[in-house]
């Protein structure tokens, strides 16, 4: 029995459950998953018994206990990443420099590109050929595939980060797991990339974990209409 618990939503929808769950997977940490149904009756008395804000991802660490006797629950993703990564020291680039910008483009993923969160919902089991991308949406993909050039790119000549790996810093990092389910979302809806992008695209979607993830997401039957484009 591991001492971490993911509280996760629907996989074929949830992609801020996938966030840390991917994380986790990468980096080889062991934990159990609690899958709520989302926008399903019984979701917020189950999701009460944890002090979320009726949310999903909710990491459970058993290891800490409160004041109260309870377990440590950490809720939000970049908070789980962040102590994931705290706790066992490793899932940020090491170099100072390159963990401040993975942090930045980790940050900026949390809190923006509302276009494409709203209008290409992950939804795992579909596929959309030529789906139309609109402006906003578009504007979206070009300043993620700039970000990841930047990673990349910029940082690669002075690091050699491809000497280390093919994700965005070389090694596995928390960035990498902030951008999986964007990766879900170009695939699904068919954007069009290239160089890094597209190569950085396939990678991701052959990763080990997200093929498990993509299988189980296919294999739910639960529909959540509001994702349904
Ligand atoms: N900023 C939060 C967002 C969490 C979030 O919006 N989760 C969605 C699932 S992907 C959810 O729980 N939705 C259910 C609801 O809003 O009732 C995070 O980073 O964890």
């Amino acid at each position: 029995m591991s001492d971490l618990k993911l509280v996760i939503g629907n996989k074929n929808y949830s992609s801020w459950s996938l966030r840390p769950w991917f994380f986790l997977k990468n980096l080889g940490i062991d934990f159990e998953e609690e899958l709520v149904w989302l926008f399903e009756e019984k979701k917020e008395s189950h999701l009460s018994s944890y002090f979320s804000n009726e949310k999903v991802p909710v990491l459970v660490d058993s290891t800490f206990a409160l004041q109260d006797g309870s377990s440590l629950q950490v809720w939000d993703t970049l908070a789980i990443i962040e102590h994931i990564a705290t706790r066992f020291k490793k899932g940020w680039p090491e170099d100072m420099a390159n963990k401040a910008i993975a942090r930045a483009v980790s940050a900026e993923m949390h809190s923006g590109f509302t276009g494409i969160r709203n209008a290409l919902p992950m939804n795992c089991k579909k596929h959309f050929p030529n789906y139309p991308i609109e402006a906003e949406v578009q504007q979206d993909i070009d300043r993620i595939v700039a970000v990841w050039d930047y990673c990349r790119g910029t940082l690669n000549e002075k690091d050699s980060f491809s000497s280390k790996g093919s994700w965005l810093f070389g090694e596995f990092s928390g960035a990498d797991a902030m951008f999986a389910p964007v990766v879900m979302r170009m695939i699904g809806y068919d954007v069009q990339l290239s160089g890094f992008a597209s190569d950085y695209a396939q990678m991701v979607l052959e990763n080990t974990a997200m093929q498990e993830w993509v299988s189980a997401g296919k294999l739910e039957t639960h529909v959540i209409e509001e994702d349904e484009v």
